[in-house]
């Protein structure tokens, strides 16, 4: 049962990546229990990120953790299999890669074929990030089915039902990536990926103590909370609301995101202020009613 979390990248104002920023996030999420660190992902804008500054992520994540998925997938396989070479020389749980993205109507047997080089070539345990939502492709649990080797996957969805036919069908990790399943997914699954993690490491780790201890009804009351402040991120759009939200309930800076993700206007940032100030005190009262400190 493990909670995963995918870390935002903290940016700097002239569109670098801030090491001192990153590795201070990493640090506290670490401390606060998150199994593992998936690098590179969407919330850490993997699709933005050059093949040396997803190089670059690794090595200063690893400077914190061995605790890491490196998520190395692109439109460039030369770039791609460059990346796994790369990785041989770090000590982490794997690698992963969402399908090629973008093109319409591609042919399975091409993303069959992709993993199935990635295995091949990898030097890690390899985990398929499966997001149809984002990349236009399913890789459901019959083409999965199709690919010796692979040690798991994440299902960014919403269909649970999705996510079960995996563990139905195949003997590997299966993460759901929603972050409104999350003790649904420590529940039935391996897991979860989520990236409400980034500000609310307290309450994942919370929920997947209470999920282990078989107190589902409390955990899913914990989880009531975690959702009012994952629409709070929706409200203002996610993937820049998350720097903002870090910084009100981790008290820390993480920079910026990274143009054309534009970060949130002063107004934006005053209102989201204010909506958290309102249910701030849920998330005290649920850390002070768990002997938690944050
Ligand atoms: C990633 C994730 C998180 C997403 C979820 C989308 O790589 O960022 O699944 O936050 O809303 O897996």
């Amino acid at each position: 049962m493990e909670i995963i979390v995918p870390n935002v990248t903290p940016f700097t104002k002239d569109n670098r990546i801030d090491k001192d920023r990153l590795k201070e996030h990493l640090e506290n999420l670490i401390e606060k229990g998150i199994d593992i660190i998936f690098i590179n992902g969407t919330t850490g804008m993997g699709p933005s990120l050059s093949a040396e500054e997803k190089k670059e992520i690794l090595n200063i994540s690893y400077d914190v953790t061995g605790k890491i998925i490196f998520q190395l997938g692109g439109l460039n396989l030369d770039d791609t299999l460059n990346l796994l070479q790369y990785s041989r020389d770090f000590d982490i749980i794997g690698v992963a890669s969402y399908s090629p993205y973008y093109y319409p109507q591609l042919p399975s047997k091409w993303v069959i074929r992709y993993f199935k080089t990635l295995v091949e070539k990898s030097p890690h345990p390899v985990y398929v990030y499966n997001f149809p939502a984002a990349t236009g492709f399913d890789m459901n649990y019959e083409l999965m089915k199709q690919i010796d080797g692979l040690a798991g996957l994440k299902d960014t969805n919403d269909n649970f039902v999705h996510s079960l036919q995996y563990k139905r069908f195949l003997n590997i990790k299966v993460y759901n990536g929603s972050d409104y399943l999350t003790v649904q997914s420590l529940t039935y699954l391996d897991g979860t990926v989520t990236a409400g993690g980034n500000y609310m490491p307290e309450l994942l780790s919370l929920q997947k103590k209470l999920v282990s201890e078989g107190k589902i009804n409390d955990a899913f009351e914990v989880q009531k909370t975690y959702y009012k402040f994952l629409d709070i991120a929706r409200k203002y759009g996610q993937m820049s609301a998350h720097y903002i939200l870090v910084k009100e309930l981790q008290g820390y800076d993480v920079g910026y995101p990274r143009e054309p993700l534009y970060p949130l206007t002063e107004d934006e940032i005053k209102q989201l202020e204010a909506d958290v100030k309102e249910i701030k005190n849920e998330y005290t009262f649920i850390l002070d009613k768990y002997g938690i400190t944050s």
